[in-house]
């Protein structure tokens, strides 16, 4: 499907609408791509982020962009893997779901995201990557309003995994 890309470069140079930021639940900033988020928005960013009063695990809030390219910053943190017995999968497919659903109220027809919890969270990347592709894939197909979603990779690993992931959803769907 056309509406989906994966790609593989730095998610705050993201010409989108609106960039998903893989925070923690405070949303008072960190390292990662939270980090560069940050860096790259400036502090006005961070002074939004503190009136939120933080987000749960799996849930997603929308702030502007600043001074980035995209107007609008999803937050969204992802689940810390504990093994795999902790919900783990679920609270992932949660953050694909509600950021898409946010963009939606929000009339954002482009989103880029971030590989959400295989960095510093250690969800395991090929799992997390089936997860996010068939999330954003089939919400692709019952939503037309959202155009274009972009899977922005920071590696060719991360890369990788996605595009095998993509290509395993679409055997399964032909
Ligand atoms: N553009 C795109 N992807 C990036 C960028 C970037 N500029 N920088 C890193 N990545 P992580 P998490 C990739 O650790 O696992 C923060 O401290 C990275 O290579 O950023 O959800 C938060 O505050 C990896 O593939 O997020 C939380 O405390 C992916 O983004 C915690 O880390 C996610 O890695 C969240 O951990």
């Amino acid at each position: 499907m056309e509406r989906f890309s994966i790609i593989k470069g730095d998610i705050v140079k993201a010409k989108t609408d609106a960039i998903v930021n893989a925070a923690n639940t405070s949303l008072l900033g960190g390292g990662g791509v939270d980090g560069a988020i940050h860096r790259a928005a400036g502090k006005e960013l961070l002074a939004e982020c503190e009136t939120l009063g933080g987000c749960k695990t799996g849930e997603a809030k929308i702030t502007k962009g600043y001074k980035l390219k995209a107007k609008f910053v999803i937050h969204t943190p992802g689940p810390i893997w504990r093994g795999g017995k902790w919900d783990e999968e679920s609270l992932l497919a949660n953050c694909y779901q509600n950021s898409l659903q946010l963009a939606e109220q929000y009339d954002i027809q482009t989103i880029a995201f971030p590989s959400i919890s295989t960095g510093v969270y250690r969800f395991p990347v090929g799992l997390a990557a089936e997860i996010a592709v068939r999330e954003i894939m089939s919400y692709l197909e019952v939503h037309p309003k959202i155009q274009n979603v972009v899977m922005v990779c920071f590696d060719d690993d991360t890369k990788l995994a996605y595009q095998n992931a993509l290509e395993q959803y679409q055997k399964a769907h032909t």
